[in-house]
């Protein structure tokens, strides 16, 4: 049976986020609030159909997507670029290719008993959250 990330995530770190925000341009004032920001993760999974939801204070981010169908994503709220994306699957881990302007572009996701891992990379900057399920 493929992982189950269905569920209600809270973050319990959030390692080198800055660097992943100054790589994709975001502004000072932003970052300084971005940073700071406990995140929620709220995944729907139905086989390899998933509806994403980050959660925060500040701002929300919606990404839905089909394992292994490219589509166009508009990182709204985010740094509001376009990419063309594609998750996969390597094993049970989820692996995420944004081709856009910066390279090097995606993240990779998995479980670790009741914790889940996100790995973000763009150019040479990698920052890994983990979260704890709660729901
Ligand atoms: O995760 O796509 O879990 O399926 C990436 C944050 C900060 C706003 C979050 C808001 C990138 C300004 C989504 C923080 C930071 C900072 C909460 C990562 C950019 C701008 C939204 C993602 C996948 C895998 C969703």
């Amino acid at each position: 049976m493929p992982a189950d990330y269905n569920g209600r995530w809270e973050m319990v770190s959030n390692d080198k986020f800055e660097d992943i925000l100054k790589a994709i341009d975001i502004d000072f004032a932003t970052r300084k609030i971005a940073s700071h920001l406990s995140q929620t993760k709220e995944i729907v999974q139905d086989g390899d159909k998933f509806e994403t939801k980050t959660l925060s204070t500040f701002r929300n981010y919606e990404v839905n997507f089909t394992i292994g169908e490219e589509f166009e994503e508009h990182t709204k709220g985010l740094d509001n670029r376009k990419v063309m994306t594609t998750v996969t699957r390597d094993g049970d881990k989820l692996v995420c290719v944004q081709k856009g302007e910066k390279d090097n572009r995606g993240w990779k996701q998995w479980l670790e008993g009741d914790m889940l891992h996100l790995e973000i990379h763009v150019l040479d900057k990698v920052c890994h959250q983990v979260f704890k399920k709660s729901q």
